[in-house]
């Protein structure tokens, strides 16, 4: 049985809920298609959160990692095609505010997703979800998360499926938080990752 590495987020700025944490609690040691799914939560912290999933692909050694982040906002599930090689937002969980900075000084500038991202958009709206690959995952810590794990692979000659899947709110989170939001119900996004990851081989 291959093993897939499933992260998700903490809550962050004035997000009460991440939804990518119930996923990944819900799917933790289950068996999806291929795949048995080791989960991990990661800090909204620009110094731990690329170390620790740098950590875990090189501890556990997963087939495959596909990491989760809460967009919200979007009404679509959206698998990301490329990370940049740039931090720059609002304050993190520890009040690390980042402008205009390099994640490694001497990588790339991006990094394409190694994910079958077409596929799993195709998947999804087969399914009657809405879904749609996003040009842009940010410059925040999922765009970091992503780039890390992309650049960690690159550069010790590791070739396997890896990549990052924006979310939209959960109807949770959309009915804790003051600004207006799309919303899905959790079952609908645990379903919809469940298919994304059956698109692995
Ligand atoms: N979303 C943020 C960071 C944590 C999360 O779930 C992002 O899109 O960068």
């Amino acid at each position: 049985m291959k093993k897939l590495l499933l992260t998700g987020f903490e809550p962050f700025l004035d997000f009460p809920i991440n939804p990518t944490e119930k996923i990944v609690n819900a799917l933790d040691g289950k068996t999806v298609g291929n795949y048995e799914i080791i989960g991990h939560l990661l800090p909204v912290d620009f110094n731990l959160a690329p170390k620790k999933i740098v950590k875990e692909v090189a501890g556990k050694r997963p087939d495959a990692v596909i990491s989760l982040g809460l967009a919200a906002g979007r009404t679509a599930i959206t698998p990301e095609r490329i990370a940049i090689n740039c931090q720059d937002g609002e304050p993190d969980n520890s009040g690390v505010a980042p402008e205009d900075k390099l994640i490694e000084e001497n990588g790339p500038d991006g990094y394409f997703s190694t994910l079958p991202i077409r596929r799993m958009v195709n998947r999804l709206k087969e399914a009657g979800y809405p879904a749609a690959i996003s040009n842009t995952a940010g410059t925040y810590l999922c765009n970091n998360v992503m780039y890390s794990v992309l650049h960690l692979l690159k550069s010790t000659n590791t070739e396997l499926p890896a990549g990052f899947v924006h979310i939209p709110a959960s109807h949770a989170l959309a009915a804790a938080s003051k600004k207006g939001m799309a919303s899905w119900s959790d079952a609908d996004l645990q379903e919809a990752i469940t298919l994304i990851i059956k698109e692995l081989d």
